[in-house]
């Protein structure tokens, strides 16, 4: 992973990207110390506006699990200029099966916003040409609708907040107007991560997950576009469980499954937008070695856990062991939802240890 740094009079791509999470067309500008001299180097920096590419492509509304900014090492506060938009976008839930998407900037979760607790954060929002109604709740806001009032735009509206990031922990956001369930069900969640002052014990890998479940009149993986069942939703009778959009999207029979080796050391942020349902988030063929339930970062993690418990609106962060080759399958143990698509896999390479586990 490489350091978000601008030491030397630079910033790196990756700090553009930085707070703005993933290829996502947030920007974001490591700029102006709060509160703490500057560094010299970043004095000689001008603000500028980066517009970045959105991820949208080939894999749908799909995030990268590693495309996320990369752990922080500074020791003063800074602040952030962030962008996110919402976009509508037709894409595959499952093979051959459109549902109509509400997205933060193209993508399912939306972008990684990554601060350090006693950071500033201006956060514009803006929409699309579309006729909805959207927002930004933040749960790491300390006022109104965690800012959702003051962001509520309709089409080519923009609206900003200013806010500190006060505690540390991994906090979802989300849309947050009125009918917000059918609009975080449709992939309107993502995840602020507010590092501690003293950051986070070193990991070999960062992943990044979101689950939500969708409600659809079609059957699961009917072909063609699939419109959204209000009354299934007041049930809480899902068509799809899924992480990062799709179904079974981060597998190697899809668009590709995480990676590592044996003997590193992984970690998994993850976000359950709901609406309605708590996952039982399980890796198998190991155990939570760290786990942050609730994101709640400023404790100590409980150790070796095997299911975690992760609540929508709520998010998780746990750290994986890896001690022999496998791939470790991410399912939410409510195993009926295995098969509405609520699966990722991670695949570890590397050297058999048979005082570790052998058939036989
Ligand atoms: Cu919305």
């Amino acid at each position: 992973m490489s350091k978000a740094t601008s030491q030397g009079g630079e910033i790196s791509r990756r700090q553009l990207l930085g707070l703005a999470g993933g290829s996502a067309a947030l920007l974001t500008l490591g700029l102006a110390g709060v509160g703490a001299s500057r560094a010299a180097a970043n004095e000689s920096l001008t603000p500028q506006a980066v517009v970045l590419a959105s991820q949208a492509s080939a894999h749908g509304v799909v995030a990268d699990p590693t495309l996320i900014p990369p752990p922080i090492h500074r020791t003063t506060p800074v602040h952030h200029e962030v962008l996110l938009q919402a976009r509508h976008l037709w894409a595959e839930i499952a093979p051959g099966a459109k549902f109509r998407f509400m997205t933060f900037q193209g993508q399912v979760p939306g972008p990684m916003i990554r601060v350090r607790q006693g950071d500033t954060v201006h956060l514009t929002f803006s929409n699309t040409a579309n006729d909805y109604w959207h927002s930004i709740d933040l749960h790491a806001v300390i006022g109104p609708g965690g800012g959702s009032d003051a962001t509520r735009v309709t089409a080519g509206q923009a609206k900003s907040i200013h806010f500190k990031a006060m505690y540390p922990g991994a906090f979802i956001y989300h849309c947050g107007v009125p009918d917000m369930d059918y609009h975080i069900s449709s992939g309107m969640y993502g995840m602020i991560l507010v590092e501690p002052e003293a950051g986070l014990p070193k990991v070999d890998h960062e992943f990044y997950l979101g689950q939500n479940e969708v409600y659809t009149r079609g059957v699961f993986g009917q072909k063609g576009p699939n419109n959204f069942d209000f009354k299934a939703m007041n049930r809480s009778r899902p068509t799809y469980v899924i992480f990062n959009g799709a179904v079974n999207a981060l597998t190697a029979t899809r668009f590709g499954a995480m990676r590592a080796r044996v003997s590193q050391t992984v970690r998994v942020f993850m976000v359950n937008g709901g609406p309605n349902l708590m996952s039982s988030f399980h890796p198998i063929g190991n155990v939570w070695a760290n786990a942050w339930l609730h994101g709640a970062l400023a404790n100590a993690p409980l150790h070796y856990v095997q299911t975690a418990p992760v609540p929508p609106g709520s998010a998780f962060v746990g750290d994986i062991v890896l001690g022999v080759p496998q791939t470790i399958r991410l399912i939410d143990h409510a195993m009926s939802r295995v098969g509405l698509g609520a699966m990722a896999e991670i695949e570890v390479a590397g050297k058999p240890n048979p005082a570790l586990f052998r058939a036989g």
